[in-house]
């Protein structure tokens, strides 16, 4: 129970902690790694939402220790799955990062230190910067992005396609992998529109040489849809809701 025990070091329920929501393979159906996801319990208020607490933790610049403490109780958790299985290719975590935690001139070393102590090979953890976080600094993001890079961990583009994208910096970042937002997948099943952006960004990625996964899968139809894309990956209340550490070292444990 301790890698679950929070910032605030209670022995009781913790105030924050992490759940993790599966990602897809859509190949071969097994689960190839984990977003975390940030979760408070306000003592008086109850369950806030990161949609909420976020956006003023980013104004306060709280959102530094909190992303530092994610950032290395994701790669904690990670490691330690990564010992209780022996799959031949390993689980990968994935970790929200906001624009004030972009723009700090030390999060090279922090992530390196947090890496090191949590003896975690960098090319299991990626990193999500939103779109807009990255465009509004385009020409700082490309050397943050290099630097973060150049660690050996992977990149990602988060709610992608609802920002002002610009095709001629996404060609020049190191960016492994686009998600695809899933206000275009929760109409995928229902009108054509949205499958033909869908099926725009699928091959955009693939010309670019990244990664793509649909974020926000909810039916088998719209699961059906994005395998005909050759979507490669996938997540959503479909497969399975953010979880719980204890239940998603179950679905580990399971080898899905
Ligand atoms: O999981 P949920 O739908 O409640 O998340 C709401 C929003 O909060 C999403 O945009 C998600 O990216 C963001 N979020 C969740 N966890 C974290 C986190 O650890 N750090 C940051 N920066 N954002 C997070
Ligand atoms: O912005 P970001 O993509 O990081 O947001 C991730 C959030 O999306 C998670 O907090 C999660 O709770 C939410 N989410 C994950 N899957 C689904 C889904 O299938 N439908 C909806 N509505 N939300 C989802
Ligand atoms: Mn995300
Ligand atoms: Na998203």
């Amino acid at each position: 129970k301790t890698q679950d025990q929070a910032i605030s070091g209670e022995t009781e329920a913790p105030e924050f902690w992490l759940q993790y929501q599966p990602i897809v393979s859509l190949k071969t159906n097994r689960i190839m790694g984990f977003e975390a996801l940030i979760r408070w319990n306000h003592p008086e208020r109850g369950l806030i939402s990161p949609a909420d607490f976020i956006p003023l933790a980013e104004e306060t610049g709280l959102i530094v220790p909190i992303g530092q403490w994610v950032l290395r109780q994701a790669c904690y958790q990670l490691s330690v799955w990564h010992q209780l299985i022996s799959s031949p290719c390993p689980l990968i975590v994935s970790v929200n990062l906001s624009s004030r935690q972009f723009v700090q001139p030390d999060l090279v070393n922090q992530i390196s230190q947090i890496l090191q102590e949590t003896n975690l090979n960098p090319r299991y953890l990626k990193l999500e910067i939103t779109e807009s976080v990255v465009m509004e600094n385009a020409e700082v993001a490309t050397t943050m992005l290099q630097q973060l890079k150049s660690l050996g961990i992977q990149l990602a583009i988060d709610d992608f396609g609802t920002g002002y994208s610009s095709l001629s910096y996404l060609h020049r970042f190191p960016i492994d992998t686009l998600k695809i937002d899933r206000s275009f997948i929760n109409r995928i099943d229902i009108d054509g529109e949205n499958l033909e952006i869908v099926r725009t960004i699928v091959t955009l990625a693939w010309n670019l040489g990244m990664d793509i996964i649909a974020e926000g899968v909810e039916t088998a139809k719209q699961l059906a849809q994005l395998k005909a894309l050759k979507c490669e990956y996938a997540q959503g209340y479909f497969f399975a809701r953010p979880l719980n550490c204890e239940a998603a070292t179950a679905l580990v444990l399971q080898g899905t």
